[in-house]
């Protein structure tokens, strides 16, 4: 039996379908994931796969004993709002398939070697990118964590407690990453830079996420003068054309959730929380734009008799993936191009303690974190062959 990303990919078509974004909404410790953790445990077990789930809520699926020096593939089930099919998933079918290719030519791992599903990894609940592997390396702490809130106030304590999990296991895990050998994550491009069915990734930008809260004067649309007015949809709005103006040199700034409160058609708001995203080649570069950023809010907010706090909500610095193991994969899949990604990773968070590596996949188009997001199934494949090749060069 040797299942195709393509075919894997369409047994979980529907789970997580958003009827009003399109696309994908697929979110840590929700039902649909719940849902997303019992398939790929079924799959992962007819592939003769022992799975457990750590304690962070990451479940790992490994061919022989969990050891050390393993060699860990995988990816994220869950999407960004109305997310494409391919960010995440695709590498966690490609990891079933190439554990079939594997299998079928009779190949044993001298290596334990395992399928990692890391939880929350776009942070489209509670907010924090990575949260799984940010809370395995300690990069992110537990408490924090457990208190975070999703948009309907329900902290990632109780979603946890609700899934029929226990929160209070969170925190780093030192015993999971001393198993790991390496990490090799394959990933749909998100991106136009590959041009040919699969490459190898070189670094990540900079990357952030910093909540702005503006505060003014609730009242009413109608019978409240302009002149007498405090409204911080104002500076909000300022931020979002600040970004803009701020990204410049191959910086990338993005205001994409703007959250007015209460939130009424014919209401001054009271306050308005607008999330940035900010990245950039490097960290200086990053933490400049948002100072500029950040300064033109507070002027727009004064301007408009407007409080604001900011908050760094998440930060990470560049990401440099392992040079011997990027340039050993590249070889052994026949030269195949490194090319940069403005995307963040689990494998970014891994790469602080672990060496790691990730392959991507042609995206036609480039589109991701959209319903549009695709990719060949003749390239699918060929990712499932890359990835095959690859788990076989590092475990035998
Ligand atoms: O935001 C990112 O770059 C990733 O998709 N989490
Ligand atoms: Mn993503
Ligand atoms: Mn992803």
């Amino acid at each position: 039996m040797t299942a195709t990303a393509t075919g894997l990919l369409a047994a979980i078509a529907d789970v997580g379908a958003d009827r009003t974004r399109g696309g994908y909404s697929r979110h840590g410790f929700d039902r649909v994931e719940l849902e997303l953790r019992e398939w790929f445990t079924a799959e992962a077990s007819k592939r003769g796969l022992a799975v457990e789930t750590d304690r962070n809520g990451n479940i790992w699926a490994w061919w022989g004993n969990p050891g050390p020096d393993a060699v860990i593939t995988g990816s994220h089930l869950d999407s960004v709002p109305g997310g494409g099919a391919f960010d995440g998933p695709l590498g966690v079918v490609s990891s079933l398939a190439a554990v079939d290719v594997l299998r079928a030519k009779g190949f044993t791992p001298r290596r334990p070697l395992a399928v990692v599903v890391f939880v929350e990894e776009e942070g489209g609940r509670f907010g924090v990118p990575c949260l799984g592997s940010r809370l395995m390396t300690g990069a992110i702490d537990a408490d924090k964590a457990r208190s975070l809130l999703d948009p309907d106030g329900v902290s990632l304590a109780d979603a946890i407690k609700r899934s029929g999990a226990d929160p209070s296991t969170l925190g780093p895990d030192e015993e999971a990453l001393a198993r790991i050998g390496c990490f090799v994550e394959l990933h749909v491009e998100q991106g136009r830079g590959l041009t040919v069915p699969v490459g190898v990734a070189s670094s990540i930008l900079a990357h952030g996420r910093w909540r702005f809260t503006f505060t003014g004067e609730g009242n009413h649309a109608g019978a409240t003068l302009m002149e007498d007015r405090r409204d911080p949809m104002v500076p909000a709005a300022s931020l979002v054309l600040a970004a803009r103006k701020a990204a410049v040199g191959g910086a990338r700034a993005t205001v994409g959730r703007v959250v007015p409160v209460p939130g009424g058609t014919n209401v001054i708001a009271s306050e308005v929380n607008v999330w940035l995203d900010a990245r950039a080649a490097d960290d200086a570069a990053t933490k400049s734009v948002v100072a500029e950023i950040q300064a033109m809010a507070r002027q727009a907010a004064a301007e408009e008799g407007c409080g604001v706090r900011v908050t760094q909500e998440s930060y990470g610095d560049t990401v440099v993936f392992d040079q011997v193991l990027r340039d050993d994969l590249s070889t052994v899949l026949g030269g195949v191009p490194a090319l940069p990604t403005g995307a963040g990773h689990d494998a970014g968070i891994l790469a602080s303690r672990v060496p790691t590596a990730m392959l991507f996949v042609r995206n036609p188009t480039g589109v991701s974190h959209a319903p549009e997001e695709y990719a060949e199934p003749d390239d699918c494949e060929a990712g499932v062959a890359a990835l095959a090749t690859t788990l076989e060069h590092l475990a035998s």
